[in-house]
This record gives structure tokens, sequence and C-alpha cells, in this order.
């Protein structure tokens, strides 16, 4: 385990609600309803990036840019940027053509408050202004950053990341004979590649050497693997009111999940092996990394 010091809950959830607040001000900010027929699409938008949730990988971004003394400025452009990134693809992954799912983060989904057809946009608005905003001056003042943030954030979104995971998915429901190099495969494309990103991000904007960043990369890809076994346990174990969505769908679905190749105890046995490794990966710097700590303990533990 690392040598770096642990803090109490309390403060954890603490720096994490408050970071939450100030990426929800930048996206606030970010996304304003113009007037006219367009409209609906900027309130679509708004609803699905600021709804409740628990804003993880803007805090990831916070908390790496942490390592290498990035501006907090230029941090919540990134936040705000991965963020919507997420929260498109929840929308797009609620619709009738892939979960058809009514409830998210507690509330009725993007398609269901509005329409499939605003819904599909609103993930495409989401989307395209992620690009926008890690694009804008505003992010960093040199443009080869900048270019290098978008370059990372299409390569963990697309084909070869989480855009690669959800079609992977879409077949595994119906392959319930996969295997566990299989579903960690596609779990490392369909959520492991954004969390990837996100903890990457303050390597990128700090100019971090490579070392640095490997390290990175070794806890993001621990930490990511931890985050779906603790949502398939989530899955098995929570309820509606807890995660804010339906639960017990894998089980429905009869689909692979970590939790049905391992069971409910080996799984969580694993994830927590899974967040010491991660925690490890962090002993090369000197100092600042609690909250990535935190945050590994966090996301095992977390009940929704
Ligand atoms: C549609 C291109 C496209 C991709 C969708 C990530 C994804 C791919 C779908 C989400 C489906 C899902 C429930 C995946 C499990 C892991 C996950 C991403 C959970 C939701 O993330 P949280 O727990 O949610 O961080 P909040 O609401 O807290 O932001």
């Amino acid at each position: 385990m690392s040598s770096a010091t642990w803090t109490d809950d309390t403060a954890f959830e603490t720096a994490l609600s408050n970071a939450a607040r100030e990426v929800d001000t930048v996206m606030d900010r970010l996304i304003s309803v113009p007037p006219g027929p367009e409209a609906r699409v900027f309130e679509a938008m708004r609803y699905a990036v600021l709804g409740p949730g628990k804003r993880l990988r803007p805090f990831l971004v916070m908390a790496s840019a942490r390592l290498f003394a990035v501006s907090r400025r230029s941090a919540l452009q990134v936040a705000a940027a991965v963020e919507m990134v997420h929260a498109y693809s929840l929308v797009h992954d609620d619709l009738p053509a892939m979960d058809n799912s009514d409830l998210r983060r507690g509330r009725p989904t993007c398609h269901k408050q509005f329409d499939d057809a605003t819904a599909v946009l609103a993930g495409d608005g989401l989307l395209t202004l992620a690009f926008e905003v890690l694009a804008n001056r505003d992010t960093h003042g040199d443009p080869t950053v900048r270019c290098e943030l978008v370059s990372a954030l299409a390569l963990a979104a697309g084909d070869q990341g989480m855009v690669g995971g959800q079609m992977f998915d879409l077949i595994a429901e119906h392959r319930p004979d996969l295997d566990i190099g299989a579903i960690t495969r596609l779990q490392r494309l369909k959520t492991g590649a954004l969390i990837a990103f996100s903890c990457e991000a303050g390597a990128i904007l700090g100019k971090a050497p490579h070392d640095a960043r490997l390290a990175l990369r070794g806890y993001a890809h621990d930490l990511g693997l931890a985050f779906q076994i603790a949502d398939d346990l989530l899955d098995v174990e929570g309820t509606p009111e807890m995660t804010g969505k339906p639960v017990g769908q894998d089980v429905i679905a009869g689909k692979a999940t970590f939790v049905s190749i391992l069971g409910v105890e080996r799984a969580r046995a694993q994830a927590r092996l899974l967040v010491g490794q991660a925690v490890a990966h962090l002993d090369i710097f000197d100092a600042n990394t609690e909250l990535l700590c935190q945050t590994a303990r966090f996301v095992v533990e977390r009940r929704a």
C-alpha cells in the first residue's frame, strides 16, 4: 500500500462534493440556452449533464492535476469536458435502441423527459461541445497541450475506447459464455478508457514525464476494473433507490459479468485487491496522492 496518508471519509466526501459543485458551475456557464427553436436541445443537454451524479471522472481530473500543480481553471475545463462525454454516453446508452432505460440518476432518462430524437441530439451536442472546450484557449495556453488533450479524449471515447466497448457489450448480451479475459477487455474499453483519460489528463496538462503518465495509466487501469466490479455488485445487491437506475438488469439479460463469473464474494475480494494495486502505482509520487488513494477506496465501497 502506498505511503500516502488517508484523511477521513468526511473530508473526502467534502472534497468530492466541492469539486462537483465547481465543475457544475463551469458546465452551467458553458451550456446556456439560446432563444429560438434550438433551445430544446440545450435544455436536454443541461438536463443530462447537470443532473445528480457523482462527478467521479471530473474528480479524477482534478486529483491528477493536483499532482502537477496544474491551475484549477485548466483542470476544471477538462473536468467539464470529460463529464460531458460521460453524460452523452449515458443518454445514448439509455435509448430504446440500446438499454431502453426509463430511470437514470433517480430521474426519468433524457429520452423520457424529452423524446428520442432530442436525446440523440443532446448526446451529440454534449460530445461535440466537449472537444470545443478542450480546443479552447481557456483550457491551456499551449496549443500542443490542447491538441494532446483532444487526441487523447478522442481515443478514449471513440471506436478504440468507449464506442468500441459499447459495441462489444451489445454483442456480449447474446454471449453468456464470455470468459473473464473477454469481460476484462470489454470493460477496459467501455468504462476504463474514459476513466484512464480522466487520470492521465492531469499529466497532460502538467506536461508530466513519461514515468508519471505510466504510473497514472496503471492506477487508472486497476481503478477502472474495480469500478466496474463494484457496478456489477450494485446491479446484484443494490436497489433503484440507492443507485438511481434499474438494477438486476444483467441477471435478467443473462449477461456474463465479473459477478456472474466470480460470484459475489470473490468479485468483492478482487475489487479490493485491485484498489491495493491501484494505490501502489502512486508510490512514485512524493506528495498529493491522498485524493487519488481515497477515490480508489470510494469506488469499491460506494453504494450508488
Ligand atoms: C453509448 C457510446 C455509448 C457508450 C455507452 C459508459 C457506457 C457506454 C454506458 C453506461 C452504462 C453503464 C451503466 C455502465 C456501467 C458503468 C458506468 C459507466 C456507470 C455509470 O457511471 P457512474 O456510476 O454514474 O459514474 P454517475 O451517474 O454517478 O455519473
